[in-house]
């Protein structure tokens, strides 16, 4: 992982450096910075190193996943979404910069992260095709955006444990199966629907993990604020109690390990990765 770490650092810088100077430019390098997991990119590339390619080539198509994601969260962030002042061990965006800056930070990146997708050489014309379609769908109206809608939508209603799974599914694990796609379509692997549902159960089990590290764990060890507690937004825990919660999430778990035998990537860089994201602490 150290290796996808220095990586996607090089090419992170050089992204930035391809932005004219300016304060977006100083803001997108602020966003981008902190103490992300960078989780997306490296499904990404993990996939195609478990696969025995050289995942090098294919930096930028990962670092659109990374900007994306930070676009997500940047706008997330805002006052009139949720309202958070520290993200990844920092002020949000809006925070340290302004709140146009930190709109236009999101804007930015989104948009960049389609040019870096037609800008990875390394893939021909059908496969990077490929990658828009499934980017924007899993990020668009029927995907990433859609599940934001039905969240702010939830606020102050009666939820049940299979909305905020809805809710889930499109706000976290639609992009992982993006990042998943993008490794199995690189390493020309089939059928795709397996490698989606690995990353679809990644996502829901992310999610479960979430709630739980909000009671076991802190704003210290995570480096993000606690917003869904103090808005009263519902959780697992506070809709199905604890010993369901950690049910689910043995559920999901298991899901997760039978897949990574079917897909005969157990042992493999791919594997080594979601082990760390099964077990995480923060
Ligand atoms: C604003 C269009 C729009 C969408 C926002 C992604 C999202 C939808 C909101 C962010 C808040 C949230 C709880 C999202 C769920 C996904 C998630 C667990 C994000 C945190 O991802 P990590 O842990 O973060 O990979 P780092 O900082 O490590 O990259």
């Amino acid at each position: 992982m150290e290796k996808l770490d220095s990586y996607l650092n090089e090419t992170t810088q050089n992204y930035i450096e391809s932005i004219p100077e300016s304060r977006l430019k100083k803001a997108v390098a602020y966003a981008l910075g902190g103490t992300g997991k960078r989780l997306r990119p490296k499904l990404m590339l993990s996939l195609i190193e478990s696969h025995g390619m050289d995942s090098k080539p294919f930096l930028k198509a990962a670092l659109a996943l990374e900007l994306v994601h930070t676009y997500s969260l940047v706008h997330d962030d805002l006052p009139a979404m949720d309202d958070d002042h520290l993200r990844r061990g920092q002020p949000t965006t809006h925070i340290q910069f302004d709140e146009a800056t930190a709109i236009l930070v999101g804007d930015a990146l989104l948009s960049d992260a389609f040019r870096l997708i037609g800008e990875t050489s390394a893939l021909d014309a059908k496969a990077q095709i490929q990658m828009v379609q499934i980017l924007s769908e899993k990020i668009g109206s029927r995907g990433m955006v859609y599940g934001q809608i039905l969240d702010i939508a939830s606020e102050g209603q009666a939820v049940t444990s299979d909305d905020l799974m809805k809710i889930n599914l499109h706000k976290t694990s639609h992009l992982l199966e993006a990042s998943i796609l993008f490794g199995a379509i690189t390493s020309q692997r089939s059928p795709l629907h397996a490698y989606e549902s690995l990353a679809r159960n990644l996502g829901l089990l992310y999610q479960i993990q979430d709630d739980l590290l909000e009671v076991e764990g802190n704003e210290a060890t995570t480096g993000k604020s606690f917003s869904d507690e103090r808005r009263g937004k519902p959780t697992f825990i506070t809709l199905l109690g604890l010993e369901k919660t950690k049910a689910l999430n043995a559920a999901y778990e298991k899901a997760i390990q039978e897949s990574l035998v079917t897909l005969h990537l157990k042992g493999t860089p791919s594997a080594q990765l979601m082990t760390t994201i099964l077990y995480r602490t923060h």
